[in-house]
């Protein structure tokens, strides 16, 4: 089968972790909107700069600009995005550009969230930030659960246990028979 898949989930949930095991698993392109944007921001432009002040503040990036990078580099079918969509715009910009076959939700509590970037040690990281990310998320990333439940593809994991246990229960939910 040929999936066009998206990860979503709060910061932290591990929607990196899973998506390149994904990715080798069922042989997709992973696109990283976070990485992406990471990749403008290490570059000396005032677009990077300007990414930077979005990101270290722990707030979202513009919906037109992630969308625009977002849509250049996807591929017609065989993708895993992972950090995109993030706000129903997105969703809105992505349903018109291509078809979804399913959205997986790496459901993880706060507090877990707290703890487990509290030692990652990215810039946007520090507990204050993190608590904006959150913040963020309930209230711009969340109505997509919603949003995709209505369209009978959401796929609810839990998403607190070990990475190995994340990955079986996200096949299980995709009904991806491991290779
Ligand atoms: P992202 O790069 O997407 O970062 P994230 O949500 O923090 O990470 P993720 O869920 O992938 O967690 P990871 O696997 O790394 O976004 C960063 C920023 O970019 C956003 O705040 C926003 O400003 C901007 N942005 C990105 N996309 C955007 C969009 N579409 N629109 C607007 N702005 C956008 O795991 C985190 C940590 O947990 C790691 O240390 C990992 O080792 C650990 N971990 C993972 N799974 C674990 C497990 N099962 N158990 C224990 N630890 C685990």
């Amino acid at each position: 089968m040929d999936w066009n898949l998206i990860l979503i989930g709060p910061p932290g949930a591990g929607k990196g972790t899973q998506a390149v095991r994904l990715r080798d698993e069922l042989g997709l392109v992973h696109l990283s909107t976070g990485d992406l944007l990471r990749d403008h921001m290490a570059r000396a432009t005032e677009l990077g700069a300007r990414v930077k002040r979005f990101m270290d503040s722990g707030r979202l990036v513009p919906d037109a600009l992630v969308t625009e990078l977002l849509l250049s580099e996807l591929p017609a079918s065989g993708f895993l995005l992972d950090g995109f969509p993030r706000t129903p715009a997105q969703a809105d910009a992505l349903a018109a550009a291509d078809d979804v076959t399913a959205v997986v939700l790496l459901d993880v509590p706060d507090a877990a969230v707290i703890d487990r970037l509290a030692g990652r040690g990215r810039e946007d990281d520090r507990a204050e930030i993190v608590a904006e990310r959150l913040r963020v998320y309930h209230e711009q990333t969340e109505p997509l659960v919603d949003y995709y439940a209505a369209l009978g593809l959401l796929r609810r994991v839990d998403g607190s246990g070990s990475t190995d246990e994340v990955f079986v229960a996200v096949l299980d939910a995709l009904g991806a028979v491991p290779a």
